[in-house]
């Protein structure tokens, strides 16, 4: 891999206080890998108590944040609130943003600049669907994703990249260390090309999608796979703790 390992447990809609204290706690009393970056993304509403009770090893994330400064803007979360309340980083592009809510490229590059110029680090997803992989235009789509960031950021500096296939989400179907590799290293390359051999070299890809205790440790041999996204494994504490701790 790149940088240091880096693992986001994304909680998505998920949970409630008893079940969040109690994953709280089983993370808590986990061993954790030390050279490796450890973030969680509760739901907003969860954030406050998951910061007041969770170790200090491990950062959290919103799972959103608006575009801009607050204000009437009902039902968006600023990202100075997310500072308030102790958040480091935001997910921005995730694909169920983009396909089940429908953002586009646009509105998400607007909120990974407006996150970054606050201190916020950016955890920016990109990832192809099924058909426009069956297609043959999974690195068109990834590129494509790469340029909205590209275009709207002034650094990468605070930014990782995580490389989600749709069709791998939530499905129990992970792509192939291979598959993953494959696109990770299209990914580093597009970015040498269009940022700069430094960003290439020095921004971290994550890989996302069915990511479990099982089968993180050959996806995580992988040269350019530098760490994950996980959605429905990091529910359970020591089954995180596993994928975390799968650092080569
Ligand atoms: C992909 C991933 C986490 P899961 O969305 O972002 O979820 O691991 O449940 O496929």
């Amino acid at each position: 891999g790149t940088g240091k390992f880096f693992v986001g447990g994304n909680w998505k809609c998920n949970g409630t206080k008893d079940s969040i204290s109690k994953l709280v706690s089983d993370l808590n009393s986990a061993t954790l890998e030390p050279d490796v970056d450890v973030v969680v993304a509760p739901p907003f509403v969860y954030i406050d108590q998951v910061k007041n009770s969770l170790t200090p090893r491990i950062e959290i994330a919103s799972q959103n944040s608006w575009t801009g400064k607050g204000g009437a803007f009902t039902g968006e979360i600023s990202v100075e609130q997310l500072k308030d309340i102790g958040c480091k980083w935001v997910v921005l592009g995730h694909s169920e943003r983009r396909h089940v809510i429908g953002e586009d490229d646009q509105f998400i590059g607007k909120k990974a600049a407006y996150a970054l110029s606050e201190g916020l680090g950016v955890i920016a997803c990109i990832g192809e669907l099924l058909q426009e992989r069956e297609a043959g235009k999974t690195f068109d789509v990834c590129f494509q994703q790469l340029k909205a960031y590209a275009d709207a950021v002034p650094s990468w500096d605070n930014i990782v990249i995580a490389y989600e296939p749709v069709w791998a989400i939530g499905t129990g179907k992970v792509a192939s260390p291979q598959q993953a590799q494959e696109v990770h290293v299209a990914c580093r390359d597009w970015l040498k090309k269009n940022v700069s051999a430094e960003v290439a070299s020095k921004t971290r890809i994550i890989y996302g999608g069915s990511v479990n205790g099982g089968n993180c440790a050959e996806l995580a041999k992988q040269e350019d796979i530098d760490g994950f996204l996980v959605g429905g494994a990091s529910l359970k504490g020591p089954e995180f703790a596993t994928i975390v701790n799968s650092v080569t």
